[in-house]
């Protein structure tokens, strides 16, 4: 019989990748997705596959709306990987990042106790949890102190220490990973990789002239959702659960992301990109690089993109979709800028 996985967030870029690698693996998909006024693109990165999966409204909030579900799936395996999980925006909405982040995460647990506490639970944690905080070789793995500079930091390290706390106290195979930056084609485009890639491209294009940027001078271990899906899956094949780093290794600054990308496409990025104060953080993380020796040595995980095949991918992706736009829109793209 096929297993069962539920997936809070399957409409975003990991909830969408993991769908996707589950039903390669056989597993029968559940999700929910957020009810949102404009539903046009909600679910553009789960259309492809929108007949071979199972999704329905709901919401963290929503604990009686949660244990109703997992009552009637009885899933095998619980992925929580919704969340607001923009870092600069936690700022402007800290109350509403902190009840999706934390106590969020303490209705789904509950809700998993209550209906099916045989299942494995995974939740998605965040190296923003480590706020400050980097150990004496530049790194940051699972025993680096968490000093979170941020509401959704604050918010993740609730929620890493509930699931700890539940596993202990109740036995229930709840497990962290704690994953490093991971992007995509299918990254939202306020994220700093997806941002830059889609100005770079349409720079290149001429349907843009300039590109408006935060801080350039943190650094951060980028790698591909593709990558970290495979690690969460692999998680919670463990016998135990536990606590696990996710991460590259390498760390890059914005600026030399910056330098990467508009090289890539022939461009000197000095002539493009501007900063804005309104891009910048009230607390910054400066730098990021994880060492993810404890899953790659317990659990053989490691990543097959490099830093330079996810940019690449990601340029490619971006270039194809505004070579193809027809000369109207490219028209109505122009009058915008
Ligand atoms: O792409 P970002 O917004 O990602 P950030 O803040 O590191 O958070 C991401 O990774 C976390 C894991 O560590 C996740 F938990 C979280 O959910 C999210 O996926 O920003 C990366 C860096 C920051 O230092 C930011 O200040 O890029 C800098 N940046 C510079 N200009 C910018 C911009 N970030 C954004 N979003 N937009 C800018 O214009």
């Amino acid at each position: 019989m096929s297993k069962k996985a539920f997936i809070t967030g399957i409409a975003g870029q990991d909830g969408s990748y993991l769908a996707e690698y589950l039903l390669e693996l056989g597993y029968e998909v559940y999700g929910i997705v957020r009810r949102n006024s404009t539903p046009e693109h909600q679910e553009s990165r789960i259309d492809h596959i929108s007949d071979k999966i199972n999704t329905y409204y709901g919401d963290l909030l929503d604990q009686g709306g949660l244990q109703r579900l997992l009552d009637d799936i009885q899933p095998d395996e619980i992925y929580n990987i919704a969340a607001q999980s923009h870092v600069r925006i936690s700022f402007d909405i800290p109350q509403f990042t902190v009840q999706t982040n934390a106590i969020g995460v303490l209705n789904i647990l509950e809700a998993y106790k209550r209906s099916c506490p045989n299942a494995k639970f995974y939740q998605a944690s965040s190296s923003e949890m480590f706020g400050l905080s980097v150990d004496e070789d530049n790194s940051q793995r699972e025993t680096t102190p968490m000093n979170p500079v941020s509401p959704y930091g604050c918010s993740k390290v609730f929620g890493y220490n509930i699931v700890r706390n539940y596993r202990r106290a109740y036995g229930l195979h709840a497990t962290n990973g704690i994953l490093f930056n991971h992007e995509s084609p299918r990254r939202g485009s306020n994220f700093v990789t997806n941002k830059v890639v889609k100005a770079a491209a349409r720079i290149k294009l001429g349907l843009q002239d300039k590109l408006e940027l935060g801080n350039m001078d943190s650094y951060r271990d980028w790698g591909h959702s593709y990558d970290y899906v495979r690690a969460m899956h692999l998680m919670l094949q463990n016998d135990e659960p536990g606590d696990w780093v996710v991460a590259t290794g390498k760390t890059h600054s914005v600026r030399e992301m910056c330098d990467y990308v508009f090289e890539k496409l022939g461009l000197d990025y000095k002539k493009y990109v501007i900063q804005n104060p309104k891009y910048m953080r009230p607390e910054e993380l400066p730098y990021l690089k994880g060492d993810s020796s404890k899953i790659r040595n317990e659990l053989g995980w490691s990543p097959k993109y490099s830093f330079n095949m996810l940019m690449d991918e990601m340029i490619e992706h971006w270039l194809n979709v505004y070579q193809k736009i027809d000369y109207e829109t490219k028209c109505s793209i122009l009058d915008r800028n």
